[in-house]
């Protein structure tokens, strides 16, 4: 496919004032009319004027009135048009019933719905489909359909129509059209300036008790937004619709938001506590791009980290506020160590803004959006808590109805703090995760500490300069007594040095606190001292840090040197377990061993080749240990942190259940089963459910209530899903292909769905020991299903690749098994441009 280049940017040819749409809405033959005032742009005078669009048939198209026969490609096309304002009109007809990519007007269970970011637009109509135009829409749906939905206020309806108009100018990526026989959640919510907004939750019929939830969380964020960022609600109304085949989580169009299902419908007998943060944190995510993404868009898709990073910025700040944030600051860790670093240090490693891509519904990653956020919780820390507060301010007042760029983003915040960021925004155009090394030294008093920063090399970009890495500090004395409280170290040179004077003894260093920068700190240290740090360190984040290190190590030891589960380490679990005076929620994370994955990555780090089935074993070995050595601890904790009563989903019974099914978890690898059954049997809600189904797993006592799940909830997609899933990851590694194997051919798998998919096939990528089986039926699995997904939906499948981007780290005959399953699917004829780039990029 063609390459595009960020150094390529030009302005539009013609800026659109207006946009009026109508639909006449049919399942294989939608018509869509437009009528569109354009202008020549003066910032581009002389270029030519080119509308995108894709899979449309043109039926008829003028010029202010007088009929033309414009120059159609695959495309879009091109026409001779004044070199002053005209008016536009166009009939195209498209096949909403047809679409299986679901990108831009498809239809799910009878409903029509859209999704047009990035470049959906183009497959709706001829437009600019560009986000640097910004126009005003109306909206006039016909059908026969009880509820037609588009952006901004509602207008005139009646029999077979309704019409909407958007007041707010906005790219066409921000475009939304939901017709349907859906039913309504309705509430209030009065803005700050006391201005009334009415708000929906739309769903299918039968779904209207899954709504209570998502509404609060809602009027929750509403009410952050204008607390927190000065930010109010700018219409009359604000929808959100839940659909049940979407390719990502949810989509911000202006005041439409468009939900998968499953980011939206929550009740406790059929959601996780997990489900339920997360529902919070989407709806709190795409209500906060009505400003940092809709009032403030971006100016070409290479900026998508400017509404995506401070999105995602902006709604962990919400979740740490709504429950705990030491809690919240280490999930998001784990999260972005998993996922973003992974990629940062693989094949697919790009910068959090990318200079060149070829489709960019491939660059939606944990790159841009996580590392995204995690550039400006730094850029937070380096300005202060105020002077973030004053350039937010500036940002809001100075681009609002703009598309910007990230060179606008830094502006505000030299312009505001007076600060140069030149080499700050290293941290937008270097892809590759920093190792900072750390040596100390200690000598009358006086601590010094020396870090080095090396940025490996990454794709296209061999040699990295040094980054300002912000990098919190605090130091313990040997009495666990906090001698310096945090205090903000600036590295800004590849080898700097920092001393900390007046000490009255040599103290313990607490480096790197609530992980002030997303970089691999190497520190050379022993497991008595992060023993230490687990037990002392009063940063809720380095404490964490410090036990999950302390188990790394003894699980690497146990793999390479074959020793047996350290009881020091086993100790150290125990005092903290035992240690009432921590949130439940942070020893269950605490109890919860590195990922096996993680571990493949450590070893990689160590200069090992992985074997995941001896990652596995190990793992399990280790809690084998737990289970036995702290047996009675945690059949304590499991009856002490028992929550009483009915459901509620916020953060203290949700810790508290986590405590105590992290507790079940172990217990079940010693007990039959019992325990978990007995918490089967009297579950009233989904957390406890499955948690004691999965223990049931654990314990190889599974099988019957596998059976009554699918009994209870086969009517059920969402908690389906989660019934496919379980199966996988908690198969024997041997069998796990078989098992995926099986599941596709149960009658509720369908690779139409992309919940249902990645619930199987997001399931065996994150099984690995079962992905990477020696026997390569794994690979070959998912090879399969991703060369007959692609015919139907690209986005999805292509997204699904990255299962095979660690494949650099195993041996020699693995990697000749994953690269010549990725050379069978880019053989594939007719592959879409999506997939096409992905496994270009993996080969490398
Ligand atoms: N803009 C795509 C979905 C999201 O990030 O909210
Ligand atoms: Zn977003």
């Amino acid at each position: 496919g063609a390459t595009i280049y960020l150094k390529d940017y030009t302005p539009p040819a013609y800026l659109v004032d207006d946009v009026h749409l109508t639909f006449a809405l049919a399942p294989e033959a939608t018509r869509v009319r437009s009528t569109i005032r354009f202008r020549p742009n003066p910032e581009a005078a002389g270029r030519d004027f080119f509308l995108h669009g894709e899979e449309l048939t043109l039926i008829s198209a003028s010029i202010d009135g007088t009929p033309v026969t414009p120059e159609v490609t695959p495309e879009g096309l091109t026409c001779a048009v004044p070199d002053a304002p005209f008016t536009w009109e166009s009939e195209v007809e498209i096949a909403p019933a047809r679409n299986t990519a679901l990108e831009g007007l498809y239809m799910s269970n009878g409903m029509y719905c859209t999704q047009c970011e990035a470049e959906g637009f183009r497959k709706i109509t001829y437009y600019p489909d560009r986000p640097d135009v910004m126009a005003t829409f109306t909206v006039r749906v016909e059908s026969d359909l009880p509820v037609m939905l588009s952006n901004g206020n509602p207008g005139d309806s009646g029999p077979g129509f309704a019409e909407w108009h958007d007041p707010w100018p906005k790219p066409a990526y921000l475009f939304a059209l939901v017709a349907g026989e859906l039913v309504n959640h309705p509430d209030r919510f009065t803005t700050a300036s006391g201005k009334e907004v009415e708000l929906n939750i739309w769903v299918r019929p039968g779904d209207e008790d899954k709504c209570a939830f998502g509404m609060d969380a809602l009027k929750r964020s509403m009410k952050w937004d204008e607390d927190v960022y000065g930010r109010e609600y700018d219409l009359d109304i604000f929808n959100i619709v839940a659909v049940d085949d979407f390719n990502m989580g949810a989509m911000e169009n202006k005041g439409l938001n468009v939900f998968n299902s499953s980011c939206v419908l929550a009740s406790p007998e059929t959601s996780t506590d997990m489900n339920f943060e997360r529902i919070e944190a989407i709806i709190a995510h795409e209500y906060f791009h009505n400003w940092t993404g809709n009032r403030i868009t971006c100016r070409d898709w290479f900026q998508l980290c400017l509404k995506e990073g401070l999105t995602v910025f902006r709604d962990s700040q919400f979740t740490a506020d709504m429950r705990s944030e030491p809690v919240k600051r280490i999930t998001d860790v784990i999260a972005l160590r998993a996922r973003q670093f992974r990629e940062d240090n693989g094949p697919l490693a790009h910068p959090v803004r990318p200079e060149s891509f070829q489709e960019i519904n491939n660059f939606y990653t944990a790159t841009v959006y996580e590392k995204g956020a995690e550039v400006i919780g730094m850029l937070k820390r380096l300005v202060g808590d105020e002077g973030y507060a004053t350039a937010l301010d500036l940002y809001f007042e100075r681009h609002d109805g703009q598309a910007c760029t990230i060179e606008d983003w830094l502006k505000v915040f030299e312009d505001s703090t007076g600060r140069d960021l030149t080499q700050f925004k290293r941290w937008y155009s270097q892809a590759g995760t920093p190792r900072l090394k750390v040596d100390e030294s200690y000598a009358d008093g006086t601590l010094t500490l020396t870090f080095t920063q090396e940025t490996p090399p990454t794709p296209g970009q061999p040699d990295k300069l040094a980054q300002v890495i912000p990098v919190a500090v605090g130091l313990l004395g040997p009495n666990g007594d906090e001698v310096q409280p945090t205090t903000l170290l600036e590295v800004t040179e590849a080898e700097q040095s920092f001393t900390f004077t007046g000490l009255a003894a040599k103290p313990v260093p607490s480096i790197l606190r609530g992980f002030s920068a997303p970089v691999i700190l190497q520190r050379e240290t022993d497991n008595a001292e992060r023993a230490f740090l687990l037990a002392n360190d009063t940063d809720a984040f380095n404490k964490w840090e410090a036990g999950r290190a302390l188990a790394r190590d003894v699980l690497l030891r146990m793999l390479n040197e074959g020793t047996r589960p350290d009881p020091a380490f086993l100790g150290a679990l125990s005092s903290a377990l035992a240690d009432d005076s921590l949130d439940p929620a942070f020893r269950a994370l605490v109890l919860a061993l590195p990922s096996e994955d993680d571990l493949a990555q450590a070893q990689v780090d160590a200069g090992r080749v992985p074997d995941p089935q001896a990652i596995h074993e190990a793992r399990q070995r280790m809690f084998d240990a737990m289970a036995d050595t702290l047996h009675d601890q945690l059949a304590e904790a499991y009856e002490v942190y028992q929550v009483p009563g009915d459901y509620t989903p916020g953060a203290q019974h949700t810790a508290a259940r986590a405590l105590t099914n992290v507790a079940l978890s172990l217990l079940s690898r010693r007990d039959g089963g019992k325990l978990a059954q007995a918490q089967y049997d009297s579950a009233d809600n989904m957390t406890q459910q499955l948690s004691a189904l999965s223990s049931l797993l654990i314990a190889g006592a599974g099988d019957a209530a596998l059976a009554a799940f699918e009994q209870q909830w086969k009517h059920d997609r969402l908690v389906m899903d989660k019934w496919f899933s379980l199966q996988i990851t908690h198969a024997k590694p041997a069998e796990v292909a078989e098992v995926t194997d099986r599941l596709t051919q149960h009658p509720d798998f369908s690779m139409k769905n992309p919940n249902r998919f990645r619930a199987v096939f997001g399931a065996l990528a994150m099984t690995p020991a079962g992905f990477h089986h020696a026997s390569g039926a794994g690979y070959r699995l998912m090879a399969d299903w991703l060369i007959q997904l692609d015919a139907l939906n690209p986005q999805t499948t292509a997204r699904m690749c990255s299962a095979f981007e660690t494949w650099r780290r195993y041996d020699a005959d693995r990697q000749q098994m994953i690269t010549d399953e990725l050379r069978r699917i880019a053989a594939r004829p007719g592959l879409s441009r999506d997939t096409g780039e992905m496994v270009g990029r993996i080969l490398g």
